[in-house]
Formats: C-alpha cells, sequence, structure tokens
C-alpha cells in the first residue's frame, strides 16, 4: 500500500465482511456486502480522468456458467444540484469481460469474453443534512453522515462462460472522460464504484495488490505511467481494495421431483395417485378418464414450461402453475394405453432453466389393484369398501371419481373384466 493511492479513494466508513449467499445462483466470487452500508469506498471516474476500472480476480467453486454480475456504485449527486424532480437519473455502464493473457511479464488483458452496456436508473444521493458535520453530507439511517450514497446495478451474463481466471473492467464516460467523453458537466462526474476492503468470502484475489486501470494521468499509476498512460492495464499498490463486485452462477435448471395423478372426488375431496418414476414398470391409473390430470413437483417455484405428449392417445391441454408444481388437464384420454406426457423447456422463477421431466402412465379403467388385467380381484375388492366413505387409503376404489363408493364403480369394475394393459 502507498499511502498516494488513498488520494483516489473517496472515504467511506469500514463495511463490515458480513457476506451472505446471493439470491440468484450460487456466488463464484463475492464481495459486495451482503448487508450493504449506507456508503462504501469507491473510485470517481471524473476525479480520477477513469475511462475503465476492473480487476483479475479467481472464481471459487466449480460452475462456470455465469449469470448475474452484481456491483456496488457510490453516488455524490445530488438531485437539488441538478434541479431534478425525478428519483433517479439514467447512465450507460459497461461491463468488459477479459481472458487474462499471461503471454507477457506480469498478466494482461486479453481477449473479450463478453460485453455489455446497461443503461441503470441511478438513485441521487439523499440530500445535505445541516446537522453534520460541514453541512454538506447526508445522515443514514444509522445515524452517521456520508457524502456517497451506495446502491448496486446488476448485468445479467447468463449464456456466458467463464475461464477460472479473469480480468473484468468497468466502463462508463463522465464529462471529460471515458470512451466518449459527454462534454457537459452531469451527475455522472458525482458517480463511483464501489470499492471492498476485505478479501472475496468465495473466490480469490490472486494479486491482492493489483487493479486493472485505464487513466489519463501518468501519476495514478503506481509506476508514474512507464508501462502506458489512457490503457486498461495492470497497476499496483492497491491494498486493500479492490473492486465490490459478485459473481453468480445461472440458476440451476429446476429438477422434477415427482408426479402424481390428480382427480376430484366430488364431495369427497381431490386425491392425488403417486406415479412410479420408472418407465418400464409405470403405475397404472384405473379411475375413469377420459379427462385426467398429471401434476408434476419441481424443487423450486416454476414459471414456464412446454408440454408433450409423446406417447398415446391423450391431448394435453397448455400447463398451470402453482408454486413448484406444473399441472397438465389431459383430454381424449383413451383407456388400455400407456401415456407419456413430457415436460421440457421448463423455467422457474429464480430464473433457471432447461429443466425438463417425462411421467409414463398406464391407463387402464378399474384396475385397482394394479396389475395392468382386471379381474375378479379388483371387482372383489370394490366390492369390500361398497357404502364406505371415499378417503385417502380407499379412493383408488372410487373408479368413476363420484366421491361415493357405490354399485356405479361396481358395474364399471364388472364391464372392465379381462381387459388389460399390454406390457410396460
Ligand atoms: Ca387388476
Ligand atoms: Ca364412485
Amino acid at each position: 500500500m502507498t499511502p498516494s493511492k488513498f488520494r483516489f479513494i473517496a472515504a467511506a466508513i469500514l463495511c463490515a465482511a458480513a457476506l451472505d449467499t446471493w439470491a440468484q445462483g450460487a456466488p463464484i466470487y463475492q464481495s459486495v456486502p451482503a448487508a450493504l452500508p449506507p456508503n462504501v469506498p469507491s473510485l470517481g471516474y471524473q476525479a480520477t480522468q477513469t475511462a475503465e476500472f476492473g480487476d483479475l480476480i479467481e472464481f471459487g467453486g466449480t460452475g462456470r456458467a455465469l449469470g448475474n454480475v452484481t456491483l456496488v456504485m457510490s453516488d455524490w449527486a445530488l438531485a437539488s444540484t441538478y434541479g431534478a424532480a425525478t428519483p433517479t437519473w439514467n447512465h450507460p455502464v459497461t461491463f468488459n469481460l477479459y481472458n487474462v493473457d499471461n503471454s507477457g511479464p506480469a498478466p494482461a488483458p486479453g481477449s473479450l469474453i463478453a460485453t455489455q452496456t446497461h443503461t441503470f436508473a441511478m438513485p441521487w444521493r439523499p440530500e445535505a443534512d445541516p446537522t453534520c458535520a460541514g453541512g454538506t453530507a447526508w445522515r443514514a439511517g444509522d445515524g452517521n453522515c456520508y457524502n456517497g450514497y451506495a446502491f448496486t446495478i446488476t448485468f445479467d451474463f447468463t449464456g456466458t462462460t467463464v475461464p477460472d481466471r479473469i480480468i473484468y473492467g468497468v466502463a462508463y464516460d463522465t464529462e471529460t472522460w471515458g470512451g466518449t467523453p459527454i462534454g457537459a458537466s452531469g451527475p455522472y462526474n458525482s458517480l463511483n464504484f464501489g470499492l471492498a476492503q476485505v478479501a472475496p468470502s468465495t473466490g480469490s484475489n490472486p494479486f491482492p495488490d493489483t487493479a486493472y486501470w485505464n487513466t489519463q494521468t501518468p501519476g495514478n499509476y503506481a509506476d508514474g505511467g512507464a508501462a502506458g498512460v489512457g490503457v486498461f492495464r495492470r497497476d499496483t499498490s492497491w491494498t486493500p481494495y479492490s473492486g465490490a463486485i459478485t459473481f453468480a452462477l445461472s440458476p440451476p435448471a429446476p429438477a422434477l421431483q415427482s408426479v402424481v395423478s390428480r382427480k376430484v372426488h366430488g364431495a369427497a375431496g381431490t386425491f392425488d395417485l403417486p406415479l412410479s418414476a420408472a418407465a418400464l414398470n409405470p403405475t397404472t391409473e384405473p379411475r375413469m378418464g377420459p379427462a385426467q390430470t398429471l401434476v408434476f413437483a419441481f424443487d423450486k417455484p416454476i414459471q414456464s414450461a412446454t408440454v408433450t405428449v409423446t406417447e398415446g392417445t391423450a391431448a394435453a391441454s397448455a400447463p398451470t402453475f402453482s408454486g413448484n408444481n406444473v399441472s397438465v388437464d389431459l383430454t381424449g384420454v383413451a383407456n388400455q394405453q400407456y401415456v407419456t406426457v413430457s415436460l421440457s423447456n421448463v423455467a422457474s422463477t429464480d430464473g433457471g432453466t432447461g429443466g425438463s421431466g417425462a411421467i409414463r402412465v398406464g391407463f387402464l379403467l378399474a384396475d385397482v389393484n394394479q396389475t395392468r388385467v382386471v379381474s375378479v380381484a379388483d371387482l372383489a375388492l370394490v366390492n369390500a369398501q361398497l357404502a364406505q366413505f371415499v378417503n385417502a387409503t380407499n379412493f383408488i376404489l372410487d373408479v368413476n371419481a363420484s366421491g361415493t363408493l357405490s354399485v356405479a364403480d361396481k358395474g364399471l369394475a364388472n364391464a372392465s373384466l379381462t381387459t388389460a394393459l399390454p406390457a410396460p
């Protein structure tokens, strides 16, 4: 650490190293505090003649399918300065992901893996509180006074796969600096990239004293500009600072847990028949069609899916979604056959995509003992429960799903004698 570097850093209180797992996919690099403090130390791009700033980082874990990248910004701009009546102001920020070029004496930004430019709604810094010393800072809920206001912006890099180490760069234009200087004063002159002062809780900084910086002022670099000025390149003397940023994996695809065949038995209620996941040993559904309902349960809430009947005579409705469940109504389900219903493109509300699942069911009316043939044994089971209340242990005998166990069910079993399913 050189004291000179600290003059670039917009001061803030130390932020606690209380870090947490990310709301989206699991983090593979995390230095954004889980509880964002009112402000964090930061690098002002206009104040330091900066076009791009970032770091070389190493990801933790093994997953490399990137999802969200979230970084902390610190805004020092006040709405009153610009006569603004809106709660935010818009500004584009570019996020660059580079391979690490190790061909030279020091790791350098290599080829671009991915880049995104997105215009974000930046919140204004709260107005000054005259009771703060100097009268220019704002007073946060913690009782302390701050000159900047910390918030996060998020890029969605779903679809980008990263190597173990990358160099990232955050770039945006200000009045005088950046790829295309704006040429006029604006709140972007008071927009800073937030910095962490602790090692990341996930992933690592293999060279903790370095950063990557494009600044137009030679003296900003630790080497006085000897290795180049106004280029995005390695700089040193950054301990303990690094960009406050979190890289999260793409949320995993939703996973199928179980499937049931669901029927409403009149006033007796709704009863689910659990279905075997073994395609070559499918469960027999003995309750009467031709309308059937299959409910697929996934490991997390689902928002979309595609349904296809891939075997048998049945027509599937568009799926409906309730929490983790995907319901598929089938019509025209013929008796004495196997039906396979497949789900694809299953997407969860947390952003997971690419889930799938399939279930194979044998439909054979009145095969209440599920032997794939209707015999006197099935008839005897129905007969033995006649006039009993339909409940969770005998609902399968209510083959017409009327809500009562009656001679009508017995009649259906009798009429179905000797019908059978083919070998599965
Ligand atoms: Ca049977
Ligand atoms: Ca019945």
